[in-house]
């Protein structure tokens, strides 16, 4: 059994709140000290854990305080059981249990003056929590992501040893399980079990500022007019009474960054029995703005309940004051300004910490977002921790917040249950009043892909989302006039998912599409003409509707490279997912968005890989690979140092592919991100010149690497500062051969050679084997070659017609070809195959010399290279060839 003690001045507070004193009334203009302000009693240690895995079901004993909890796991919280996702290898221990997770805390209570009240405060457990106190239930709470608290005064012993015991379920959504009538019900993110954020005590006296406000801070303020020249604070202060009518004292305040207060209401109230509410207004002379990151000043707002001198209860709460609007052809305006945002979608999730962040690694995941220069940050796909959104109001960014209403609103066909819509809606109430304070929040969403249902295999008729919408659109609005609503939408104008075909996009005040084009659609060459037409005929069709881009991206893997991102095949689900590519879409879709003022905003999916057990894919396992940082946050990919060029005041300068250092040919297109006009670059220090830098890549074509290093240096400069950033790539050995892994994406070290990927080549279509799968479900038949080298058939290059132009030093050389025929096919085909012009190959059937289709064939021919570059021309009759790698050996 634990044995924790609480101390520190959190505890006194219970023993210094005397209450029923009538204090004299000239006393109660007494200036409330900061140090009054509500403190929590933090109660994150001493805790033991079980999961209720493999039988060893705990019954209603765990609850008794007898019960001996000696074998249960000592953890401190924030806590979860889960840790999915990695690189590499995925290890034989499953991280992601799914089912009830127990938690035990014995703890010795402070004392507290007699008809003191007892909250226990939890920031967030997920999914669903029941609670008891010392053996009585005390209450729950369906919903991962909010923060709830609990009256167990009756239940509560002050000043003796108390038993808290946590019953937490992240049981697998599915029809008859308690998740399903908790939102979200799907999606790609794994909802990760656990009390993983804090949890802390409270020990109030019967009349306060409400604790028990769907577990908001009680106190909300706003600006209801704002001018230069002065502002005007509404402030309303809940309050909650136990007792009989009582005669308090209420002082609201505003206070400057430098402490000051600036301005202060007092006033006498009479307190009802039950909750009820005081207002009021204050006004600030020559308000200091916050304006986003420029200038993020922050003012705080105190109320204090008082009875006379003594203070009962006093609530901070942050206060920013701005004005904004977006309008549906012009963006957004902060303070009547325009402002392009453009940012980051960010999850709650670290490499094996899962959901169960620390204090530092918020700010660190806030830290990296500055330096990327993102000056917005969409909540993805619910509400985040207090503090995250205390670090965006700090760092002035412009805060997409959502509810976690994903993907559907039901298992079924329909709009969803009754229960269902509550909890929604309940979730939603939370998350706004918890958040309302926060000046970094100007919009809620209200959903993400509601109508994607069937792209999660959701079997028979789609559901139909559009009644939930509409009604939390319209409780947003009712708890918060003050912002707009927003959404995210999937499936507009794309015909691959399957919906129930309601009209989603005009309920919401604001909508974002979610759109991946050079990754999920089909011609991904073509993102940059597909996404600007796309956004053109979005606003045509919404003229009155402000529109975003609320998520584009690539997956991207920091061990996997590619030597021409135009030439192989594009595995959305599968594997390889180079770093390369993933810049190159990201710089393809900046400059569509960058000029289109009539899109607001754009949110990179993600800032950071995170855990999604429905994957494999890149370089990982259970990972969404399209963060522009890896989920242990320590690399920065190439896309991260492309928008650092785009988005940040700072000079920045850096070169691509550095992670790529042996390199599979002797030549390569060198790439560097930089916010400057022009670049030079040198290699082993001789000057290779200046390339302009175009939409901030600068671009050195088809640059010579002799064997073994070469040291890159480029140099730009940037507003008369010179930037400078090096690198070394080993330029393959002079003996080592070129070896093409035509079709495929990356290239990779097969059987001891290092082949690169598809290169060189025009013509014909880059094509893959198997596809890989999404949450077991694989994307078509599985198929397998019969081949001593599989993986060189992973992917190939079909076509009638291809030819590859290969860099290769003057002499004689030995070409191999893998071919192989994909399909089950009767036709018979003629290749012919000529090396620099000379027929090498002719009328070859190559299914029938290679015994049936989906078996390798060899062919080998000697060629001579007299110019530079050895020409490799296919051509098929009656049908189609392909060629599944290309060996060129000395
Ligand atoms: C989406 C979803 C997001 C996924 C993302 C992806 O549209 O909104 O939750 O993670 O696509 O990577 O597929």
């Amino acid at each position: 059994m634990t044995r924790t003690k609480l101390v520190g001045a959190a505890i006194l507070l219970g023993l210094a709140l005397p209450v029923g004193t009538t204090p004299a009334e000239a006393q109660s203009r007494q200036t409330v000290k900061s140090g009054a302000v509500r403190q929590a009693v933090p109660l994150n240690q001493g805790w033991r854990f079980h999961f209720n895995d493999s039988g060893s079901n705990p019954g209603e004993e765990v609850l008794q305080s007898g019960f001996d909890d000696s074998s249960w796991k000592p953890v401190s919280v924030p806590h979860s059981w889960n840790r999915i996702g990695g690189y590499g290898a995925k290890p034989s221990e499953p991280g992601n249990w799914q089912g009830i997770g127990w938690y035990r805390l014995s703890v010795e209570a402070p004392a507290a003056a007699p008809g003191m009240r007892q909250y226990l405060d939890f920031a967030a457990v997920s999914k669903i929590a029941e609670v008891w106190v010392n053996e009585q239930r005390v209450g729950g709470h369906e919903g991962a992501f909010a923060r709830f608290r609990l009256d167990v005064t009756d239940a509560w012993k002050p000043g003796q040893r108390n038993l808290i015991v946590v019953r937490a379920d992240n049981s697998k959504v599915e029809p008859g399980s308690a998740t399903s009538e908790v939102i979200p019900l799907a999606g790609d993110f794994f909802v990760h079990g656990g009390i993983y954020r804090d949890v802390s005590l409270l020990q109030l006296p019967p009349v306060s500022i409400d604790p028990l406000d769907y577990g908001g801070p009680g106190v909300y303020a706003r600006a209801t007019s704002l001018t230069d020249e002065l502002a005007t604070v509404e402030v309303r202060t809940r309050l909650r009474n136990f007792a009989d009518g009582r005669k308090v004292r209420l002082l609201t305040q505003v206070i400057d960054a430098a402490g000051r207060t600036i301005a202060r209401e007092e006033r006498s109230l009479n307190v009802a029995r039950g909750a009820s509410e005081a207002k009021a207004d204050l006004s600030i002379r020559s308000p200091h703005r916050w304006n986003g990151r420029a200038d993020p000043y922050l003012y705080t707002v105190r109320s204090t309940l008082m009875d006379g001198s003594i203070v009962l209860d006093s609530v901070e709460q942050p206060l920013g004051l701005r004005t904004f609007r977006f309008d549906a052809d012009n963006g957004f305006f902060l303070n009547g300004q325009h402002l392009k945002l453009h940012g980051v979608s960010r999850h709650q999730d670290a490499l094996r910490a899962g959901w169960a962040l620390s204090p530092e690694q918020h700010a660190q995941d806030m830290a990296l977002i500055e330096e990327l220069g993102a000056n917005t940050v969409r909540q993805a796909h619910y509400q985040h921790a207090d503090e995250w959104s205390e670090l965006a109001d700090r760092a002035g960014m412009v805060v997409w917040a959502e509810l976690p209403y994903v993907t559907s609103p039901s298992l079924k066909g329909d709009k969803g249950s009754a229960a269902l819509w509550a909890n929604a809606e309940h979730q939603l109430r939370e998350q706004i009043r918890q958040n309302y304070n926060h000046p970094s929040i100007v919009m809620w969403s209200v959903g993400n892909e509601v109508d994607s249902a069937k792209g999660f295999g959701q079997k028979g008729e789609p559901p139909k989302p559009l009644a939930l919408l509409q009604h939390l659109n319209a409780v947003a609005k009712q708890e918060d006039p003050g912002r707009p609503t927003t959404m995210a939408d999937c499936c507009e104008g794309l015909s691959m998912i399957a919906t129930a075909g309601e009209k989603l996009a005009g309920t919401t005040d604001l909508i974002g599409y979610n759109r991946y084009f050079g990754w999920y659609y089909p011609k991904p060459l073509e993102a940059a003409a597909q996404l600007g037409q796309t956004l053109d005929k979005l606003h045509a069709e919404h003229p009155k509707l402000p529109i975003s881009l609320s998520e584009y991206g690539a997956g991207g893997a920091i061990t996997q490279h590619s030597d021409d991102v135009k030439s192989g095949f594009v595995n959305f689900i599968g594997r390889p997912h180079p770093e390369e590519y993933q810049a190159w879409v990201h710089e393809q879709s900046w400059p569509v968005l960058a000029e289109r003022d009539f899109v607001f905003a754009s949110w990179v999916w993600a800032m950071f890989d995170f855990s999604s057990d429905l994957r494999g894919e890149g370089d990982s396992y259970d990972l969404n690979d399209k963060g522009l940082v890896t989920a242990d946050r320590k690399a920065r990919k190439d896309a991260f140092w492309f928008y650092k060029a785009a988005w940040s005041d700072a000079p920045a300068l850096h070169i691509a592919g550095k992670r790529y250092v042996d390199r599979a040919y002797p030549v390569m297109d060198v790439k560097a991100y930089a916010n400057a006009p022009a670049a030079q670059l040198s290699l082993n220090g001789r000057p290779l010149g200046t390339a302009a830098c175009v939409n901030f890549v600068c671009e050195w074509k088809r640059v010579p690497l002799r064997p073994g290093p070469n040291k890159a240096v480029v140099t730009a400069s940037v507003g008369g500062k010179t930037v400078r950033d090096t690198t070394v790539w080993n330029g393959p050995a002079a003996n080592a051969g070129i070896r093409i892994d035509a079709g495929n994406l990356a290239g990779r070290v097969i059987q001891g050679k290092r082949f690169g990927s598809d290169t060189f080549v025009s013509g014909g279509t880059p094509m893959v084997l198997n596809m890989g799968s999404f949450g077991g479900r694989s994307l078509g038949p599985e198929r397998s070659v019969q081949t001593s080298s599989p993986e060189l058939f992973d992917y190939w290059r079909e076509g009638e017609a291809f030819s590859y132009a290969v860099p290769a030093a003057n002499g004689a050389w030995k070409v191999t070809l893998h071919l192989f025929e994909p399909k089950a096919d009767t036709t018979r085909k003629a290749l012919t195959v000529s090396a620099n012009g000379e027929p090498v190959i002719e009328n070859l059937d190559v299914a029938s010399a290679a015994g049936g289709p989906l078996r390798e064939l060899v062919r080998e021919f000697p060629v001579t290279v007299s110019d530079g570059v050895l020409r490799l021309d296919f051509k098929t009759s009656g049908g189609k060839t392909s060629v599944a790698a290309i060996e060129l050996t000395r």
